[in-house]
């Protein structure tokens, strides 16, 4: 693993919140004041992160309430041990600007960012709950598909070469481009850990152990991880929200909104949608732990491939929309193709871009069900399984899953064939751990 780049210089008066802090501290700024009511003493301050990295507070008065994000400078997972620069904030507000601006409504409204105190006040999404606890309970989520396959479709295009001016595109490119602390952690947890034994990684031991040393065994597999982590790397084509899972999309039983953008960088179209991807099939995989009737298992695993299948169409229809009326960037330009009557060269052109995407997404969702169950951080959809030998089963299905999405990418050509793929490892009797 690389060095880790060290933390930026301390800003000399930022100083963590706490609960019994904040409304002192914040209480004078009048977006608080009119969002949350009442005179600060009166607030009451609940500190709910549970994510990996950061201090989220929930603040409430007489006559409403907001989020304050605040980050910490070093991995809350982790601890002091591994310092974290607090500019993530400064990317996540910059994210989140540009995402409400392509796809309005989706992400929280900021009301306020302090830059020094790596902080952003923002729209409390309520009575929302986070996408992976709605998930493992079994309840589905009306309309989730098509929200967030035209949010990965909008955010593509929109922010790339396809839409907007190349001087401010190369702008957001060098500006994102600083957020390298966060892409390490993903060029490393992602794509290359998983496949070593990195001082990092936990996986359900013994029960893991055979599959695991199969997985880091396979050259062709290793090969292909680092295809998909030089994409990453390198192709700067559309602003990736880069952590896009369960945990970062907060819903109700019909609406559906997208949280945490501080992993954003400028990277493939398709990694966005390949990580939610990959994360709805481990909750398929896992939900016989979660649901133990068999038959409401079988469904809502139904809803769930069903749920992939709309992201995908969504993701689709909504391209495709867009390269018919917002083609405004340099690429692809209507000067080539409609205005000289080649509509079916545009459309080709279309559907090969569409086609690349949809490779890539299929290779980021395989390394991602690698990464959850091998590395670091894992997901509660597997984590919460507290017997190993029902958990590791499970486990080594999904992990067999991404292989093949990894290494048969290229000759998979339909949504449908890879719910069939998911389909047959569930189905799949003493191929297990
Ligand atoms: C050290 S951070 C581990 C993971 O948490 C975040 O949510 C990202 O997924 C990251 O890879
Ligand atoms: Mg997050």
């Amino acid at each position: 693993m690389a060095a880790r780049p060290q933390t930026e210089t301390p800003v000399s008066d930022y100083e963590p919140l706490t609960p019994d802090t904040l409304p002192a501290r914040l209480g004078g700024l009048a977006t608080m004041a009119d969002a949350v009511g009442g005179a600060p003493e009166t607030w009451r301050v609940a500190e709910v992160g549970d994510g990996n990295l950061n201090l989220v507070f929930i603040v409430e008065g007489s006559s409403g309430s907001v989020i304050v994000k605040q980050a910490l400078p070093y991995v809350r997972l982790v601890g002091d041990s591994w310092p974290l620069p607090l500019k993530r904030a400064w990317f996540e507000y910059n994210a989140l600007i540009r995402q409400d601006a392509v796809d309005p409504g989706v992400v929280p409204a900021v009301l306020h960012f302090d830059r020094d105190q790596a902080l952003i006040v923002m729209e409390r999404l309520h009575p929302h709950i986070i996408l992976r606890g709605q998930t493992m309970a079994g309840r589905r989520v009306a309309g989730l598909g098509q929200v967030m396959g035209r949010f990965c479709a909008r955010t593509a295009f929109r922010c790339s070469d396809l839409a907007m001016n190349p001087a401010t595109k190369k702008a957001d490119v060098a500006l994102f481009t600083g957020n390298v602390e966060l892409c390490d952690i993903t060029e490393n947890l992602v794509f290359t850990d998983p496949y070593f034994d990195a001082p990092m990684n936990r996986h359900t031991t013994p029960q893991l152990d055979g599959v695991v040393a199969d997985l880091r065994a396979d050259a062709a597999l290793k090969v292909e991880a680092q295809h998909l982590k030089r994409a990453f790397t390198a192709r700067a084509e559309t602003l990736c929200h880069g952590d896009l899972h369960a945990g970062s999309i907060m819903v109700t039983d019909d609406k559906v909104r997208v949280i945490d953008p501080e992993f954003a960088f400028y990277g493939p179209m398709g990694f966005d949608i390949g990580m939610l991807v990959g994360n709805y099939l481990m909750a398929h995989q896992a939900m016989p732990a979660h649901i133990s009737d068999a038959g409401a298992c079988a469904a809502y695993q139904d809803w769930l491939l069903d749920v992939i299948r709309e992201t995908w169409d969504a993701f689709c229809e909504e391209f495709r929309r867009l390269w018919s009326t917002e083609r405004t960037g340099i690429l692809y330009p209507a000067t080539l193709y409609e205005d000289q009557g080649h509509v079916a060269a545009s459309d080709r052109a279309r559907d090969d871009l569409l086609a690349e995407i949809f490779t890539d997404l299929l290779g980021f969702a395989g390394v991602e069900m690698h990464r959850r169950i091998l590395g670091l951080a894992h997901v509660a959809e597997f984590d919460s399984i507290e017997d190993p030998d029902i958990r590791a089963p499970l486990e080594a299905r999904s992990l067999r899953l991404g292989r093949d999405l990894v290494l048969s990418r290229r000759n998979i050509t339909t949504m449908d064939d890879v719910l069939d793929m998911a389909r047959a490892r569930t189905a799949a009797e003493g191929d297990e751990a």
